[in-house]
């Protein structure tokens, strides 16, 4: 098993399980309006989450944690996918700010424990479908972009988000020596709707625990109906700007990788199906049952409508 946090950070420097659980626990037992008297001043946006319950928490059988931290893709520390977990005992998670910049009324450093602190967080049980045709079910402790974007207030000006991981030669060993598999750092962007949608989570933590360096400590984004690459991890950076941004995966090949990345079973990866995916952890061949693969990821009814009247297959 992989060890879920670096053993050098002291655990007082960690969002303590406790706060996560009682949380979790909160939020199953309350039903209704409770939340924004248990979970402070952002607690209406949870509210209005409750109002889209399918996308709120999928129920397709949750992926067992040890496939969820031990299956990664996440180049910064090397190619294979057992990489992240064995890699990354010397990252440090902790301290961490995050910078939220460009076209805001207040642009803002943030401490990521005072982040956590100041957004209510919530269990959000995904679909995570990677554009290699492999998928989990993850449940995720986050709080919604648009929270945090709503504190910086975006000015009129503002039509993309940008974002920027981590560069940390000397911690992850990916982003070292003479072969390097990408430019970095790791860069990502959504269109502003899309960044502003009620699905799309920072995720700090899953199965209500601190965020695993492997699955991109201390704040990842989620953005359950497009490929897993678009779920930048290790976030440093998130600016507002009018132009649409750079992503890496896009920059390194866009015959096969693009900027919408939406989960679309009718347009193959030029080397692959997308009709189909193997769900890790389940039985079947090489350990994962075949599921096939859903429009937008199975989040249609709640994201169809940010790309109506727009050509799917040419905006892959
Ligand atoms: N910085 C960074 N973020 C990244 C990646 C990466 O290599 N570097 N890989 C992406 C890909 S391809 C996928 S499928 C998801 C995997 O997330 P998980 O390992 O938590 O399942 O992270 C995405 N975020
Ligand atoms: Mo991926």
């Amino acid at each position: 098993m992989p060890a879920y946090r670096p053993p050098h950070i002291a655990s007082k420097e960690i969002t303590p399980k406790s706060a996560y659980l009682s949380r979790r626990s909160l939020m199953a037992a309350s039903a209704g309006g409770a939340l924004a008297t248990l979970f402070g001043p952002g607690a209406a946006m949870a509210e209005a989450l409750k109002t889209i319950p399918s996308a709120y928490k999928v129920d397709d059988k949750l992926t067992p944690k040890k496939d969820v931290t031990s299956y990664n893709n996440f180049y910064e520390f090397g190619l294979d996918k057992a990489d992240p977990a064995a890699l990354s005992g010397d990252f440090k998670p902790r301290p961490w700010t995050v910078v939220v910049d460009g076209m805001v009324a207040k642009p803002q450093r943030f401490d990521i424990d005072a982040l956590i602190k100041e957004f209510p967080v919530e269990e959000r049980v995904y679909r995570m479908r990677c554009v290699e045709a492999w998928s989990m079910v993850i449940p995720w402790d986050g709080f919604p972009l648009a929270a945090l974007l709503d504190k910086v207030e975006p000015l009129g000006s503002a039509k993309y988000v940008a974002f920027e991981t981590v560069v940390r030669p000397a911690e992850m060993p990916g982003q070292k020596g003479l072969f390097q598999s990408l430019p970095w750092p790791y860069v990502e962007g959504l269109r502003l709707d899309e960044a502003r949608h009620p699905l799309t989570l920072l995720a700090v933590g899953l199965y209500g625990e601190t965020l695993p360096s492997q699955n991109g400590a201390p704040i990842r984004l989620v953005v359950p109906w497009k490929y897993g690459f678009k779920g930048i991890k290790s976030i440093v950076r998130i600016t507002l700007t009018d132009k649409q941004p750079v992503n890496t995966w896009q920059a390194a090949n866009p015959q096969e990788y693009g900027f919408y990345a939406n989960v679309n079973p009718a347009v193959d990866h030029p080397r692959w199906s997308q009709a189909s995916e193997r769900r890790i952890g389940e039985s079947g061949f090489f350990g994962a049952g075949r599921h096939p693969t859903l429009p937008f990821n199975g989040y249609a009814d709640e994201v169809a409508s940010l790309y109506s009247g727009m050509d799917l297959k040419a905006n892959f």
